[in-house]
Parts: structure tokens; sequence; C-alpha cells
């Protein structure tokens, strides 16, 4: 193991109890851990800016970040081509992640309903329904499986179609859509546009940072309405739509005299299928005949906030965290597919004599068993699996030490739940969100999401922003890495509703809810794309995204697929935060357009800081700004007209 030269402080590294812990016993075991290489290996200052660009052999040509317009590449491409390019392929390779990751949920779909995967059903089709209806497929008087497959036949264009646009544009508010059409970037099939982004940043095509945003947006936009749209309806189809369940986060979830087995990744097919595999009674008797009491199935990251949504199974952390969970000691196996799985997991795991178990044939790791997942037969890798992880078990050698925490968290939120929630069965809705937005209770809606990063402490950013939001009466929506965090710092119970404003804290007591609702994975920001046309479709907030009172931060990011998701929130009209570090030159004309000038043409746009404290500044800023524009920005006391004022109506 490589020496570490100079040791960062812990508390600088983290604000979780549990990482911390394993940090300082990473440190005795003379583990090295990826904190301690991103103390080490400092970030490229030209890199950081994105201000280099390779690619072609004349190059590479590296830009001068404290004066931009000093000099061009040896091809003559200016900073803003150059900085530009280099986003717009940050973007197109988070779409593919998004849009690969969907097309792979959709093959499951189509093996399902022509009777090829048997393990699977179709857990609700009650939302198959509605999502063919929202795509005016026909439905009355038709059996489900004709509907699925019509339903298959069109979303399958979400990512082949070479012209036209894609089907779930539907969804959008007119007026959104109109200044997509405006500006020519209402997005084709996700391949056609990742295709074109990688062609226009090539060598010698497209040197106008303008053109080049407009193909940036298309392509993000294939990723939000598209790719990850999809994915997130077909995993509620398929597995069952989210409701509010009580869940358990963090390392304390790991149980020293049982088998524990972390599933981290993306596809929930793992996790649904290892659910089917923990629950078989020869896998169960075995891990009882090896002295266990029983198998401890876990999530993390986003495919565990995917199965935490839908079942309420146990989590155990953050991107930060999948390493020292396994200094526990006690993870018998950690089984992974595709997304966010850092290489060394598989050395860590080594030094701890973990099961460390590939399944996907596009995710395989140098060192690591791999075990293919066959979607038609998934169970046969999952029971594998589980045997794998029960022989460790029975020959543990390493000493135990496991953290005590485990926080608890009302989470399984979904846009249907949402409009269930305010309204009741009674009368279901977004009126009653609305209502209290133009009412003043609730200032406005913010997605917090996105990642951790170890150049930044974990989970602060996160926390303190959330905190800032809630008191100022902002209701926060989450995906991703981010709701580890807030469920850990107690955000996510009825119970935070006393750390919110006034207003939003009487919303919260009366409807039962925390002020911080928990949506799912990083694909299901898609559910706050819904949920925002839903809010402009009710009326009384504007006409298109833009119009609300919204903004989103991903404060700890570190994924090219939080820029992706960044740019289709900006272009589908949200002003965008990010923290930390932003990958552009700053003082160049490229970032004056994406940091103001789409806002003019009816988008959203990007922000940054680098605190969480001036992140929620600009974003309650934002959010005053368009209660402003929107005429409610004064908190009205609620009068009864009298009979007189009645009458004189
Ligand atoms: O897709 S939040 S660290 S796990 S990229 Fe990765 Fe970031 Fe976590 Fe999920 Ni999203
Ligand atoms: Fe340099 Fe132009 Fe080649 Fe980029 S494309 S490496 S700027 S010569």
């Amino acid at each position: 193991m490589a020496k570490v030269k100079e040791l960062i402080k812990v508390e600088d590294i983290t604000t979780c109890d549990s990482t911390t812990e394993m940090i300082t016993k990473a440190r005795k075991d003379g583990v090295e851990l990826f904190f301690d290489r991103a103390n080490e290996i400092k970030a490229c200052p030209i890199g950081v800016q994105s201000a280099c660009c390779k690619h072609c052999a004349m190059g590479p040509c590296r830009m001068n970040t404290n004066n931009p317009y000093d000099r061009v590449g040896v091809c003559g491409a200016t900073v803003d081509t150059i900085v530009a390019r280099n986003f717009g392929r940050m973007v197109a390779a988070g779409t593919a992640a998004h849009t690969d990751h969907g097309m792979a949920m959709l093959e499951l779909f189509k093996g399902v309903i022509t009777g090829k995967v048997k393990d699977f059903t179709i857990k609700d089709p009650q939302k198959l329904y509605e999502v063919a209806e929202a795509l005016d497929i026909e439905t009355e008087g038709r059996e489900l499986k004709e509907v699925a497959l019509d339903l298959y036949k069109e979303l399958e264009l979400t990512y082949t179609q070479v012209d036209g646009e894609i089907p779930m544009v539907k969804r959008v508010p007119e007026k959104t859509l109109e200044s997509w059409r405006k500006e020519g970037i209402v997005p084709r099939g996700a391949m056609r546009e990742i295709m074109e982004m990688m062609h226009r940043s090539a060598m010698g095509v497209d040197q106008d940072y303008e053109n080049i945003t407009k193909q940036i947006s298309r392509t993000a936009l294939a990723d939000g309405w598209g790719g990850s749209m999809v994915s997130t309806d077909i995993s509620d189809i398929l597995f069952g739509t989210p409701a509010p369940v009580e869940v358990e986060m963090d390392m304390g979830v790991v149980k020293d005299d049982q088998i524990n087995i972390i599933v981290h990744g993306h596809e929930p097919i793992l996790l649904e299928a290892m659910m089917v595999s923990a629950a078989d009674p020869d896998l169960k008797r075995l891990a009882v005949d090896a002295g266990s009491k029983g198998i401890n199935l876990i999530g993390m990251c986003c495919s565990g906030l995917d199965v935490l949504s839908r079942h309420g199974l146990p989590h155990a952390g953050n991107f930060s965290s999948t390493e020292a969970v396994l200094v526990t000691g006690a993870i018998d196996a950690m089984t992974v597919d595709v997304q966010c799985i850092k290489q060394d997991l598989m050395k860590v795991a080594e030094c701890y004599d973990t099961q460390f178990i590939t399944t996907n044939y596009r995710a395989k790791i140098e060192g690591a068993t791999h075990i293919e997942l066959d979607e038609h037969d998934p169970t046969t890798c999952t029971d594998e699996i589980i045997v794998k992880a029960i022989s460790r078990f029975k020959t543990r050698s390493h000493s135990i030490q496991i953290p005590k925490n485990v926080a608890r968290g009302i989470h399984g939120f979904s846009h249907e739940y949402i409009k269930y929630m305010l309204g009741g069965s009674f009368r279901s809705g977004y009126e009653p969100l609305n209502e209290n937005i133009i009412n003043g209770r609730i200032k406005g809606v913010a997605g917090v999401v996105g990642c951790t990063n170890p150049r930044s402490k974990q989970d602060f950013s996160h926390v303190e922003l959330v905190k800032e939001l809630i008191k100022n009466d902002i209701l926060v929506l989450q995906t991703g890495c981010s709701q580890s965090a807030l469920c850990k710092a107690g955000l996510t119970t009825p119970g935070a509703a006393s750390l919110a404003g006034e207003g939003l804290a009487e919303v919260c007591e009366t409807v039962g809810i925390p002020p911080v609702l928990g949506l799912g994975a990083c694909v299901d920001n898609s559910r706050i794309l819904v949920a925002a046309s839903e809010m402009v479709r009710t009326g009384g907030l504007g006409d298109s995204i833009a119009d609300l009172p919204a903004a989103g931060c991903a404060p700890e990011w570190m994924s090219e697929k939080a820029i992706a998701i960044g740019q289709y929130f900006v272009a589908s009209g949200v002003f965008t935060v990010f923290g930390h570090t932003f990958p552009i030159v700053q003082g160049t004309n490229f970032e004056k357009h994406i940091f103001e000038e789409l806002e003019s043409k009816d988008f959203g746009k990007w922000g940054f800081a680098d605190n969480p404290y001036d992140m929620a500044r600009l974003m309650i800023a934002h959010i005053d700004k368009k209660r402003e524009a929107l005429g409610i920005n004064i908190k009205k006391e609620r009068v009864l007209a009298s009979m007189e004022d009645r009458r004189s109506l």
C-alpha cells in the first residue's frame, strides 16, 4: 500500500460520524482511502478550469487561465470553443450513462411483457396506463399487454429516434416547449444527440460557443426528459411506484451476527434480484447453518436509494462512505453493477477479505470476481453471490468494528405521491402546493441533489444548505447521494419541521410530511421535472418552468452525470447552483452565456458558490425574484370577504 505523506485531519474530511470512525480505523489498519489520495493528488489547475484541449495531435493545447484571450490553440480554437466543447463532452458522457441505464431498463421491460423474463412482472399496472395515456396511447378497453407493447415501441424512440421530437416532450409545459422549439433544441433520440454532440465537439467542427451550447442543451434534455425519465417510469412499472416508507440509514445497519451484503451501483434489477435470492428458504437455511442470524441486504448510493424508496431496505451511506463501510470488516460481500464504483473498492475489499463481485458486462474491475447477471435469469447470479458471502462469513478473520449510528427518516416520495398527499384522495392535485406558494406559506421549491466529493467535506454543504433553505420556508426535494446526508442529519423526519420557517412548518405539520422529501436515485430527478410541469399546468405560478419560484443545487458534485443533470435543469428553466468547483474558465464569453444570457431565452441559468450559505443566498434571491415577477412576493393576510365585498364582485 502506497505510503501517504501527510495525513489530512479527519474532521476536515467528513461530518459523517461513522465515516470518521472508519477512516480512523483504516489508518490504524494501514489501509489507504480515496480521501487520502484527494489530499495527496492536487487537482490540476488547468484541468479544473477545463482549459486544455486534447481533441487532436496538433495539441494538446493549454490556455492561459489568468488571461484567457491571450492565446488560441494550434488550430485557432478560442478559449470559448475549447471550454464549451469540453463542457459538451461532459454532458454527452453524463447523458450516455443515464440513457444507457434507461435503455437497459427498457430492455428488461420488453423481456417481461414478451414473457422472456419470468422473474419479474408488472407491479404497477396503473402507472403503466398513466404513462401510456400521457403519451396518447389508447388504453380504453385494451389488454394490459397490448398497451404495454405499444408503450415499449413508443419509449424506444427516446433512444433511437432519428428525427422529430422524443415522446416525453408531451409532458413539457407548452411555453417551455415553445422556447425549445424557437432555439432548435427539442431533443431527438439520445443516441442521435450524443453522437452529434461528440461530432460537433471534435477538432474543426462547431467553433461557435453559442451554437455549441444549443447542442449541449439538446443533449442534456434527451437525458432529463428522455433516458432518465423513461428509466424512472419503467422502474416504477416493474418494481412499484414508491410511497413514503420509514427507512434506516448509516453504518449501524451492518450487523455483527448476520451475513452482510452491500449492493452498490445504479441498476435496480441487481438489488431486486438480490431480494428474491435473500428470501429463498434454502439460502436462508444455509445462512443459519453457517452460524449467522440471517442475510442482511444493504444498499448504497443510487440503487440503494431505489430499493430504499420502494421497499424500505436499509442503506449504509453515500458515495464517500463506500470504502469506509468495508473497513468495518463485517461486510461479507460487496456486489456492484455500473456507475460511481471506485476502482479502489476492490483493493479495500481485498484488505478485509470481503468478496468483491462485479455483475454487469459493461463494468468489470481488475481482480474482482465477475458473476454476470443475465436479465432472463437474474437469480442464478444473485444466488451465487449469497453463497459466496456465506462462505466468507464462515471464515471471518478480521477484527470487526461497526459504528453504532442509525438514522431514521421517511423517504420514497414520488411526483404522484406529492400530488396525493397535498390534496388527499378526495381532491388530489397540485392546487394545495401552488396555493401555499401563492399565499407565501411556502416561499418556493428547491431540488438539492447529487454527489459527495472527497475534495469537499462530506455531507457538510448538503446539510447546511438544506437547513438554510427550509428555515426560509423553501420545500426541498432530493435525489441521489444528498439524501443520505440529510437522512443522517435527521432532516427527513416529520419532526424536522421544527427547523423550518413558520409557514413551511405549518404545511408540514398539517400534512404530516418532512420539509425534505427524498425522491430516489439520480435518474429520478425526472420526478422533479414532472412535478414542476404539473405545478405550471395547475396554474397561478406562470406559464413556463422558468416562471416558477424554484431553484436547484448540487453542492458537492463530482460526476459528469451531475453536469448533464444541471444542464437539463437549466435548459428546462431552473436556476441551478453548483458548489465547490465548476469546469469552465472564469471571465470568458462562454461563462457569461451559461451563467447569465440563457435566462433571457426563457431558460434557467447556472450559478456557482463555494460555500453552502452563499449557495442558499443565491437560490433564495432567485426564488424571491420569481415571486416578485409573479406578483406574489407580499405575504398576504388571509381575509374573508364580507358580504358587501361579495356583492360588489
Ligand atoms: O447517480 S449522486 S455519487 S451514486 S453520480 Fe454517483 Fe453522484 Fe451518488 Fe448515483 Ni448520482
Ligand atoms: Fe489544439 Fe485545436 Fe487540436 Fe484542440 S483541436 S488540441 S485546440 S489544435
